[in-house]
């Protein structure tokens, strides 16, 4: 059966195109992205596009059962409210009901709504005094970025979804050239169920233990670096659960796929710490094998935070700064970048 593409367990991306089926939205997402995108380069804005939260993988095409992936969006939302402070234009391609910019510093879990508000014997609503200077601070810059526009939401649940979504949208940012950015800080699943092999109705039980044989999801960078982006600044995201693990995934990455940056980040420090891994000289570190074994050609730095210090303190401040002036080298950037929020 070696042939038998029902039975492979290793889809390439055009096999994955080619045999699953697109969201229903697509085209109707891809029309607002492509005027979007119009209107921010006749503005002369950069653009970037962040992905947040995590991918789902159904078990059924009437799906009652799904796995999940780690990532309440934290990490993506806060960074696009910084890269539209840094003057950027925002495509937030994020899971539904995730964080979002600007909405996320008032989370129903962290921040609820209700707590922040008071009610007098006449009825009359009020914000907490407490609460005001944040929330006339958020509501003033949420109010200019929707005025200027430059803030496009998109939302994925499935993996499906998000592959369909991001290739789409990163052919419409293809015009831009090196004045796009990639930042992909969502989780996404690595294995996933084809429909083909997926079960039409609920999988029953009753049958003893349950045993699903999943495919690996494409790897999507090598597209994206080679065919899907000309020159866009590529960044993207390894979560570990193990230090030791961070820089070596990290190199290999850059060394199979070509791109600019990995940012390793461990679990349970990655609120203060996180590593940028890059080519050494610049250029791509991309080897024919994908191996990493020569660290030469990579160049690792950490970034901290001291939250015992400032506990209001966002490393996505200092990653977006970095990134900032990272990109504005690669791109040779004659471009403006007033802050647009
Ligand atoms: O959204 P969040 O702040 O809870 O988590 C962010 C993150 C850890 C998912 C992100 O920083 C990340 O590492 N994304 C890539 C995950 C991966 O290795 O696929």
């Amino acid at each position: 059966m070696a042939n038998d593409e029902s039975q492979s367990t290793s889809f390439s991306a055009e096999r994955y195109f080619a045999t699953q089926l697109p969201p229903a939205s697509l085209e109707a997402d891809v029309a607002q992205v492509r005027e979007w995108v119009q209107r921010q380069q006749e503005a002369n804005r950069q653009v970037v596009l962040v992905t947040s939260g995590g991918t789902t993988v159904p078990l059924e095409l009437n799906v009652v059962r799904f796995l999940d992936n780690f990532s309440a969006g934290t990490r993506g939302a806060t960074s696009a409210e910084y890269f539209l402070k840094a003057g950027y234009a925002v495509i937030f391609m994020h899971r539904q009901f995730s964080l979002q910019p600007f909405s996320r510093h008032y989370s129903h879990s962290t921040h609820p709504f209700l707590d922040f508000l008071d009610v007098d014997d006449v009825a009359d609503i009020q914000v907490k005094a407490a609460e005001r200077p944040q929330l006339i601070e958020v509501l003033k810059t949420y109010k200019r970025v929707q005025g200027a526009g430059t803030l496009h939401m998109l939302t994925f649940v499935t993996v499906n979804d998000y592959l369909w979504l991001l290739r789409a949208i990163s052919k419409e940012l293809y015009p831009l050239g090196r004045n796009a950015m990639f930042y992909l800080a969502a989780a996404v699943s690595d294995f996933f169920l084809p429909r083909q092999k997926m079960s039409e109705h609920k999988i029953q039980s009753g049958k003893g233990s349950l045993h699903i044989e999943m495919d690996q999801v494409p790897k999507i960078l090598k597209p994206l670096v080679t065919e899907w982006t000309r020159g866009g600044y590529i960044v993207s995201f390894k979560l570990e659960t193990e230090d030791a693990l961070l820089i070596p995934k990290a190199r290999a990455a850059l060394a199979r796929y070509g791109h600019q940056v990995v940012i390793g980040n461990e679990l349970h420090t990655r609120k203060y710490q996180v590593v940028f891994v890059s080519p050494a000289t610049g250029k791509p570190a991309q080897t024919e094998s994908g191996g990493d074994s020569d660290s030469s050609k990579f160049s690792e730095s950490w970034l901290r935070i001291d939250l015992a210090a400032d506990p209001t303190k966002e490393i996505e401040e200092d990653i977006v700064a970095e990134l900032v002036r990272r990109h504005r080298v690669w791109s040779g950037s004659g471009l403006s970048s007033q802050p647009a929020a």
